[in-house]
């Protein structure tokens, strides 16, 4: 879509969701891989209005409508907690979208394109880069997340996503990829392929722990990169968790190993320069000893104990997930690069390797902070 046309377009998105102002600029906010979303700047009397405006990839998420109501009630039920707390800053701290007049959340332009806009949190910023301090505060706001939703009943949400976070289904979706090879890469792959399935049953390890009924199902993010908690500029302190369109029954711990994945690396989720892929353990034990406090209340001890190894199962799922997508010639995730899939599937392997090798540490670290807790 040309510019000229994306212009014209917000500027009929501003007039359905009766937004404040005139349009005065889009701006692209390139994070994410899956949706695509900008800031759309007003004009209003003599100031500026923000707004997050996205288009949802329906081809992912097949029931756009079904996510706003997921998204409707959990933010209902946060802002219900945080008024009882007296929290006056509001619209800061919990995510909203807006609705038409005719009570929907989604503009769907002419060529079947799902739009809609979310509020702006004002003195805010997302962070990809995060420092030691950051991962303190974004194990806080994830663990304050989890336990304000933990009297939320998880059947009462749609699974936008059907096998989210199904490990055993992800592999099994590896499988069947390199069995088609409908792109003939899988020859050149093999190194990866093989390393994968030789860690599945570790890979699979959170699915044994369902099966034998010793994780609670509950209200989980689902995406739990640092880019995903809002910081306070001046402050540094944690806002809104914003991107809830995985809000979805799940573990604890794949929010967990979602996030020290993620931030807990300080080279990055796709750098071709595998040498700088780590797990460094000192951002782990300050995302632990932000998370942690936060939920002790209301974990068991099985899924506090089942943490550390929740970082190499996300890892290694989600190397599954990038060298699927490879083999079926990059159907899912946006590609920015040459190669990119694989790209991402090597950072994720060696990531994965390196996790494996300090597991006890990691197990030792979780141990230390829970005792010093209690
Ligand atoms: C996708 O688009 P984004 O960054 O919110 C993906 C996550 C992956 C992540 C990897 C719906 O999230 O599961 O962990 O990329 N989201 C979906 O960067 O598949
Ligand atoms: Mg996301």
């Amino acid at each position: 879509m040309s510019n000229t046309e994306l212009f014209s377009l917000f500027e009929t998105i501003i007039k359905e969701f009766k937004l404040k102002g005139e349009l005065k600029d889009i701006r692209g906010i390139s994070t994410g891989n899956i949706n695509d979303t900008y800031l759309a700047v007003t004009k209003y009397y003599n100031g500026e209005k923000n707004y997050i405006i996205q288009r949802v990839n329906h081809h992912v998420f097949t029931e756009p409508v079904k996510i706003a109501e997921n998204v409707s009630k959990v933010t209902y039920h946060i802002e219900q907690k945080l008024r009882e707390r007296n929290v006056t800053d509001l619209r800061r701290r919990v995510l909203r979208y807006y609705k038409r007049d005719d009570g929907s959340c989604y503009y769907i332009d002419e060529k079947g394109n799902y739009w809609r806009v979310m509020s702006f949190v004002y003195g805010a910023v997302s962070i990809t880069d995060a420092n030691i301090q950051h991962l303190r505060t974004t194990g806080e706001a994830f663990g304050e997340f989890q336990n304000q939703l933990s009297d939320f009943y998880a059947d009462t949400l749609y699974e936008t996503i059907p096998d989210f976070h199904n490990t055993r289904k992800r592999y099994a979706d590896l499988i069947k990829a390199a069995k088609e090879d409908k792109e003939g890469r899988l020859e050149s792959v093999k190194e990866e392929y093989d390393y994968l399935m030789a860690m599945q049953s570790k890979a699979e390890y959170l699915c044994y722990l369902c099966d034998l009924g010793k994780l609670p199902l509950r209200v989980v993010h689902n995406d739990t990169k640092c880019n995903n908690v809002m910081f306070d500029v001046d402050t540094d302190e944690h806002l809104a968790v914003i991107d809830l369109d995985t809000v979805m029954p799940g573990l604890m711990a794949h929010d967990f190993g979602d996030a020290v994945r993620f931030a807990g690396n300080p080279g990055g989720e796709d750098n071709d320069d595998i040498s700088k892929i780590y797990l460094d353990l000192d951002y782990y034990s300050a995302f632990v000893e932000g998370f942690v406090p936060k939920v002790i209340d209301i974990a068991t001890n099985e899924e506090i104990e089942s943490l550390p190894d929740s970082v190499l199962v996300i890892t290694l799922e989600l190397a599954a997930r990038f060298l699927t997508d490879y083999l079926n010639g990059d159907v899912y995730f946006k590609c920015k690069k040459p190669m990119h899939n694989l790209i991402r599937t090597r950072a994720q392997i060696a990531l994965a390797k390196d996790i494996d090798n300090k597991m006890p540490e990691l197990r030792a670290r979780l141990k230390c902070i829970c005792d010093r807790i209690k």
